[in-house]
């Protein structure tokens, strides 16, 4: 299929090819942000507003999404990633394993027709709309947002809670576990045709951990439709999990008895486990989890038990 083909509304046309300018401005401006070398340091705020401009420009601009903000869910207790940190950096294997180039591979990368298949022991198979999905009742919610490898943002998604998109299907009784698949498509997905891992990703949950309030199907962030790169149309937020639990461009959900395999377990099982909640005690074999560096800020914080989200989720996981 072509990335171009039946375009999306909110999918507007690409018709600049960033310049060599722009990728180097953006490197000086993701290191002002403290992601990247020293070399950002030196660069001065009041120059930010071109910067961001020179980066945003060419790529697709989201529609705006309306939300009601979930008053429970507004304070995060930290600031709010910069959108532009959270949208240029990105763990994307299927478009690349360097995360400041994930932007920029999928900026046209859309799935059309998109629908959620939903199978399995439900009552209800088939497949789902996305405005089906999104008639459910958009949120805004904060969340703290915690990857493995030691970073963290903070993000207002807009979405629905992933109970409320299982009951249009109606898990049956003996259901104990919900697979979750990412797209499969190598034609738009560089990563998926170089055959290094086993895609399309796949994820699963507890059915308990799927119907717990804080597990959000998400399908916009900052006030606007997902970003290809952060996983439009549609992508999982567990914020009490690490962010590799958190599937992008989801198009299956599957309710099995049996417990489903994951992608990074299969990896290395030594380094993620099937679970993976966070916690700050159980060191990655490779590098401790007691502390976690900020996106955008570069502060360096002490990691919480569930990500901070223990009174939510700490009862699933007693006895
Ligand atoms: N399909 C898919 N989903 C994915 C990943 C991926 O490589 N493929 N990376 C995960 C990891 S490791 C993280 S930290 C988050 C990053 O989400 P973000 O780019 O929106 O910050 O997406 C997760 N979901
Ligand atoms: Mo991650």
């Amino acid at each position: 299929m072509s990335p171009s083909a039946g375009r999306p509304s909110w999918s507007l046309p690409d018709n600049a090819v960033t310049e060599e300018s722009a990728y180097s401005s953006r490197r000086r401006f993701l290191g002002a942000l403290g992601l990247g070398g020293s070399a950002g340091v030196a660069l001065a705020l009041g120059a930010r507003g071109a910067w961001v401009h020179r980066l945003t420009r060419g790529l697709p601009v989201p529609e705006a999404l309306r939300a009601r903000v979930a008053s429970e869910f507004i304070d995060a207790g930290r600031t709010l990633t910069p959108e532009e940190v959270a949208t240029r950096y990105n763990n994307y294997y299927e478009f690349s394993t360097d995360k400041r180039r994930v932007f920029d591979l999928a900026r046209n990368f859309v799935l059309d027709p998109y629908t959620l298949r939903v199978d399995g022991l439900v009552e209800r198979p088939g497949n789902i709309t996305l405005e089906r999905i999104e008639a459910l009742g958009l949120q805004e919610r904060v969340y703290r947002f915690r990857c493995v490898e030691a970073w963290a943002m903070t993000v207002p998604w807009i979405g629905v809670p992933l109970r409320d998109v299982l009951a249009l299907a109606g898990p049956q009784p003996e259901a104990r576990y919900v697979a979750l698949q990412s797209f499969d498509d190598p034609e738009q997905a560089p990563g998926q045709r170089e055959g290094t891992y086993t895609f399309p990703y796949y994820e699963a949950l507890r059915i308990e951990e799927a119907e717990n309030e804080l597990a959000l199907v998400a399908t916009g962030l900052y006030g606007k439709r997902l970003t290809p790169q952060n996983g439009a149309p549609l992508r999982l937020v567990l914020p009490w999990k690490y962010g590799y639990k958190s599937p992008k461009s989801v198009v299956r959900l599957r309710l099995t008895r049996d417990r489903p395999q994951t992608f990074w377990n299969d990896l290395q099982p030594r380094e993620y486990s099937w679970l993976s909640n966070v916690d700050p005690a159980v060191p990655h074999p490779r590098w401790s989890q007691r502390f976690e560096r900020l996106l955008g800020s570069g502060e360096r914080v002490p990691t919480e038990a569930f990500n901070g989200y223990g009174r939510e989720v700490a009862h699933l996981y007693r006895g």
